[in-house]
This record gives structure tokens, sequence and C-alpha cells, in this order.
């Protein structure tokens, strides 16, 4: 096993002498289970050596399981909406989980001259930050890192300590969730997980894993199954128009269909109504198909805007897209609203048609 210790020896120097300062730990735009348990795992350290810290994103916490588990966990993240950043608030700007590509709050730090103390991520390196600190680990979770630091003296848990108890299970959660049930997982996040194991709360992350589903996204589901047209072990489905509040759903229907046996890909989208008044086409692609790679499939799928960025990527197992209506948005009468949808639908289904290259016409079921 990999000798860790060195790393976990120089994150623990760079905290040395900060008595006092108050920390901004940075969580991508949108936070999922990996980063929020890596910002939980900072804060807990960090307060050890009287270091104040808030965790914060500029996005949104969404998908039920997130919110349930900040909720059964009780984190307090805030969410920094588009204002500035007051100036001589925070010593320092720590990022978790991400460096600084996929959160809208980067410019607003700078402008507020907040440094960049430390990045810890598991993701390919990118350039943006100059941080004083960088551990970037080849490593299932950012959450694996964190608890090296934590096996290696940076806090030493207490299983008489709820709070300890609620940041082993978090966690544990954020191994979990990032290394799709340890499939994907290192032996780092191996070690991490045994070491955390003792300490973990098994109700609590029994009940974070097993979120029922609402009545809405269980409706979105029904129509995605019902609308679904599968080809060649691909999924299609259009759900028609949604409210903006259940976008969540769309990935969960892509998740759901993708359990179908003759499905490798599934591919959902919808006609979300923004609160603004906009309206566009959200669409989730799920694959198990490990030589697909959704970034490219999507890219190629659908094409770029006219200023040039594509409308859709993703990583090794998972995508998004958005197609934003423009001059079509906007509230209209039953028949139009059906007609706009109706040539949406067919016009995107025909793209994926096109790229996996299968006739059209064969489409009746
Ligand atoms: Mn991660």
């Amino acid at each position: 096993m990999e000798d860790t210790s060195k790393q976990a020896e120089s994150f623990l120097s760079l905290l040395e002498g900060r008595e006092g300062e108050r920390h901004a730990i940075i969580l991508q735009d949108f936070p999922d289970p990996d980063a929020i348990s890596c910002a939980f795992a900072y804060r807990l350290i960090a307060e050890e050596r009287g270091i104040e810290t808030d965790m914060v994103y500029g996005g949104r916490v969404s998908h039920q399981e997130n919110i349930a588990m900040i909720n059964l966990l009780d984190i307090d993240l805030t969410e920094w909406g588009q204002g500035p950043i007051p100036s001589g608030q925070f010593d320092g700007a720590v990022f978790v989980d991400n460096q600084g590509t996929t959160v809208n709050l980067v410019d607003r730090l700078d402008a507020a001259g907040v440094p960049s103390i430390a990045v810890i991520d598991h993701h390919a390196k990118q350039d943006r930050l100059k941080p004083l600190y960088q551990d970037i680990r080849v490593v299932g979770a950012c959450a694996s890192i964190l608890t090296d630091y934590i096996s290696h003296g940076a806090l030493e848990l207490k299983s008489s300590k709820p709070e300890h108890r609620r940041l082993a299970t978090a966690l544990m959660h954020g191994i979990i969730s990032e290394t799709g049930s340890m499939i994907t997982a290192l032996p780092l996040d191996f070690t991490a997980a045994a070491f955390l194991q003792p300490y973990i709360d098994n109700e609590l992350l029994m009940e974070i894993l097993h979120q029922q589903r609402s009545h809405r996204v269980m409706e979105i589901i029904r129509m995605a199954l019902e609308n679904r047209v599968i080809r060649e072990g691909y999924c299609f489905s259009g759900i028609g128009y949604l409210r903006s509040s259940d976008r969540d759903a769309i990935p969960q229907a892509a998740d759901f269909l993708l359990t179908e046996a003759t499905v490798h890909t599934a591919v959902v989208y919808g006609m979300v109504s923004h609160s603004h008044g906009g309206e566009s086409i959200n669409g989730s692609l799920r694959t198990t198909e490990v030589a697909l790679g959704p970034d490219s499939f999507l890219k190629d799928s659908l094409g770029k805007t006219e200023s040039g960025s594509y409308y859709g990527g993703g990583k090794s197992n998972a995508g998004g897209f958005a197609i934003p209506l423009g001059f079509l948005s906007g509230k209209d009468d039953a028949e139009l609203s059906h007609l706009k949808w109706k040539a949406y639908d067919e016009k995107i289904r025909k793209k994926f048609f096109i790229k996996i290259g299968v006739d059209e016409v064969s489409d009746e079921e």
C-alpha cells in the first residue's frame, strides 16, 4: 500500500499558525455528496485548529438524495447568489472536489481579494487557480483524500461524538456514491472506507441512500416509460413539459430506463419552463456502455450553438444537455404548445437516430 503520510503532513503544515482565520470552503456549483462530505471534513479539521469556515457554493443543491444528505447530517451549506463577496471577510479560499473550473464564484473571490489557499481534488489537473497548496490525486472519490488526512492525524475521530459520526457517515456516502458503489474505487478508496467503517451511523446511511421518490418523480418516470423508443440498445424518451423544480426527475428517469434488460444507454429529455419565463429542452444521458463516451456522443449528436458552445457534454457514464428555446420560449395556448414540443421532440430524436445510424422510418413500434 502506498505511503500517503507525506501529503497529510504537508496538508497539516498548511494549517499551522492560521488560528483565528476564516476560510471559505468552495464547492462546485451543483454540489454532490463527494464535495459536500469533503467540505464538512475540512470544516471539522479546521475548527480543531481555531479556523472558522463557511461552506459555500454558487449554484443549487438538487437531487433529493443530496438534499436528504445535508438535512439528515445537519450540514449547513451556504449559497452565494449573484452579489459580490464582501472584502475582508475571508482570509482564504479552499477548493474541494474541484479546481475552480466548475465554480462560478472564482471571479468574485478574486474581486474580493480572497487568496486561494488550497485545492484538494481528484479530477484531471487544470490550471485555473494558483493555490499555496494542492493535492490532486488519482483516486475514486475526493472524500478518500480528506479521509486519508484524518487517518494521518488531522482529526481524532471519536464514536462518542455525534458530529464525528455524522462526518464519517458523510465521507462514506461520498465515497460510495462517487465510485458507483465502489465499482470504480481504487485502493485508497477502500482504505478510506475501511478506516471510516467503525464510526459510521448505519441507519442514517441507509436513510440517505434509500430516498423514496416523490409522486411527481414517479409521474415523470411513468411518462418516460410510456414515451420511450428503443433501438439497438439505445432508449430515447421525450417527456414533454415540466416545471424547473421537477428538472431533477430527468436524470432519475434516465437512471430508471437504464435498468431495462435490453437497454445500454438511456436518454430522457423534456421542455423545462424556468421561473424567469424562458424555456429550454433539458436532457440526461446514462450509459453502461464503457466505450460510448457520453461527452462526444452528445456533442456529435446535438452539435453546437451559433456562438460555438456545445449543447451538452458529460463524463464517463453520464451526460446532460440544455437547448435554450430563445424566441420560441414562453407560455402559449394548448395547440401551439403541443406543436412546439412535437417539433423539438422529433428533431432531437432524429439527431440521435442519425448519430447511432438507425433508420427513422423504422420508428413505428
Ligand atoms: Mn468528486
